[in-house]
Parts: structure tokens; C-alpha cells; sequence
């Protein structure tokens, strides 16, 4: 695509942030939103009139080659730690490199922004295979994303990620997530034991879980706002996260009390769920998020 093609884009304006990474602000008539190439990192969605269903620190950095705390993060092609080499970043490298605009289209009903990241020198310094990792946005009154991975390599690999969804909430504590009742899931608070959830998952403190085989939808509930529905396919993971009090005072990028505020809910394949391709295979997952009623 032309990339003069995305300043004959209506609805967007192309600004940075105050330490330098690129952004694209929408003000469509049906949604708001903010994104940016690094990472094909989606930082805010608001359909129009409604509540906003993403959650962006106030302290997140902007700056490129940081990990931005907030928006639908993709940690790819591993998810967590590196499994054999714990040096390598944390979530893999997908969400620090610019991606390329591929495409980018509006009318006035929607509009649909396709990003892709291609192995290179560097990645292949980090993960020693070929590949593409394609992003795709359809934006409306809803949020849908498909994300798509071909192993381009002549040689099978292993990979996993998550589509790292950063929800608000008012008040964590009064926050349920219904939809994973009856599945399993490694505690990573109690060093990776393998639970079983019985009713929605309620916080009291730190939870970081993967819960394994999921696909259903799924719900994120408090009393005096709208539920947010998020459904997927292709995505057999979900981890939930709130950092809790005392981890989240020794984040930078959060404000003491920003854990009360949000909850990550993500879509993915981890753990038990990696996934193998074989040369020239693809594997696709599709998520929305919309606002329930
Ligand atoms: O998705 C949950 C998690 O893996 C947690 O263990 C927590 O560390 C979080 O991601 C945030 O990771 P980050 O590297 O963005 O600070």
C-alpha cells in the first residue's frame, strides 16, 4: 500500500506522542479509538456514545521500542518468559517492533487497518525461524481482530502469544469474569499449580492464571456499568491478570491504585495450548469485543 494512502484516510489524524511514538488517532462517527504501528498495538477503542472498553495507564511510557501498558498488547511468538532461555524479553518481541500498514480502508460505518510484522536480522537473532504475523482491525460500534501466523520456514516451530487485552473496570474487587467456570488453569501466584475454576472468577488480591482449553465466550461483569463481552476463535488460552496492590506499586507504568481500575482477559494459546506449524502453515484466531445489551 501507498503509505500516502493513510493521509487520504478520513476520520484519522497521524500525531506522536511527547517522547516520539507514532500514533493514529480515529474519530469515526461510530467509534473512537488509538493506535499505533509499534506493536500494531490498539491503545484505546470507545464506540460512540458508549463507555470505553479498553484501559491505558495514565502512566503508560510512549516511546518507541517500549512495551506500551495498556490497550491489546500482542506478546508473540512466545507468551511470559522464553521457555529455555529466561535472558530473552518477556511476552517475545512483536509488541516493541513497528509493524508495516498494509492496508487501511473507511467508510462510514467502519473501518479496517491490516498490520504485518515479517521475520528479519533482528528477530531471527531472538527466534531463529522465518515467518509472518499478520493484525487485523475491523472496527465499528464493536472491536474484532484476526490475527494470522504462517510459518514461512522449511522447518516446523513451536510458538505461542496472547492478545494481551487490558479491560477497565471501577473497581476490581467488584468485578466478576464469567465463562471459564469448570476449566482448568495454572496459578502462576501459587507457582503454576493446576486449579479448578468452580463459579466466575471474583478478585481479593493478586491473580495470574492461564486457564487452559478455553474457547467459549466470556464476560466481564460489575454492578452500574454495562458488561463487556469478548468471544474468540482459534484461541484455546486464556490468562486473566490483575497485578494486586503490592506488584503493582513496583510498576513504573501504573499508578499506585491503577490495579483497582482494570483486568486483563486474554485471548490466546499458551502453556498446554502452544501451537506447532509446519512450514507453510497458517494458524488464524479471531477476537471481538463489544459492549453487552
Ligand atoms: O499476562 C499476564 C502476565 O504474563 C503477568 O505474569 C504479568 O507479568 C503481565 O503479563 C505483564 O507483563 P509485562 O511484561 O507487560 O509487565
Amino acid at each position: 500500500m501507498n503509505p500516502s494512502s493513510l493521509d487520504a484516510l478520513p476520520y484519522i489524524k497521524q500525531t506522536e506522542s511527547a517522547d516520539g511514538l507514532p500514533l493514529i488517532e480515529i474519530d469515526h462517527p461510530m467509534f473512537q479509538a488509538l493506535l499505533t504501528k509499534q506493536g500494531a498495538q490498539l491503545l484505546q477503542f470507545q464506540p460512540r456514545g458508549g463507555q470505553p472498553l479498553l484501559w491505558m495507564s495514565s502512566n503508560a511510557i510512549l516511546k518507541p521500542g517500549k512495551s506500551v501498558r495498556g490497550g491489546i498488547p500482542v506478546c508473540f511468538p512466545w507468551f511470559g518468559p522464553h521457555p529455555t532461555q529466561p535472558q530473552l524479553p518477556q511476552h517475545g518481541f512483536a509488541r516493541t517492533l513497528p509493524w508495516r500498514l498494509e492496508m487501511a480502508q473507511a467508510d462510514a460505518m467502519s473501518m479496517r487497518f491490516c498490520f504485518m510484522l515479517q521475520d528479519d536480522e533482528q528477530t531471527q537473532a531472538l527466534w531463529p525461524h522465518r515467518f509472518q504475523a499478520r493484525l487485523t482491525f475491523a472496527f465499528s460500534v464493536e472491536c474484532e481482530l484476526y490475527f494470522e501466523v504462517e510459518n514461512l520456514d522449511t522447518q516446523p516451530f513451536e510458538l505461542s502469544y496472547a492478545l494481551h487485552s487490558y479491560f477497565p473496570v471501577k473497581q476490581i474487587d467488584q468485578a466478576s469474569i464469567s465463562g471459564l467456570d469448570q476449566l482448568n488453569y495454572l496459578d502462576k501466584v501459587s507457582g503454576s499449580q493446576r486449579k479448578l475454576q468452580a463459579g466466575p472468577v471474583v478478585f481479593a488480591g493478586e491473580v495470574d492464571r492461564i486457564y487452559l482449553h478455553t474457547e467459549q465466550p466470556m464476560q466481564i461483569h460489575e454492578q452500574g456499568r454495562p458488561a463487556i463481552n469478548i468471544e474468540s476463535e482459534g484461541c484455546r488460552s486464556t490468562i486473566v491478570w490483575n497485578p494486586g496492590a503490592e506488584k503493582c506499586a513496583q510498576m513504573a507504568d501504573m499508578p499506585d491504585a491503577g490495579y483497582q481500575q482494570m483486568v486483563c482477559v486474554e485471548c490466546g494459546n499458551a502453556a498446554d495450548n502452544t501451537l506447532q506449524l509446519a512450514p507453510g502453515e497458517r494458524h488464524r484466531a479471531r477476537m471481538v469485543i463489544r459492549a453487552a445489551g
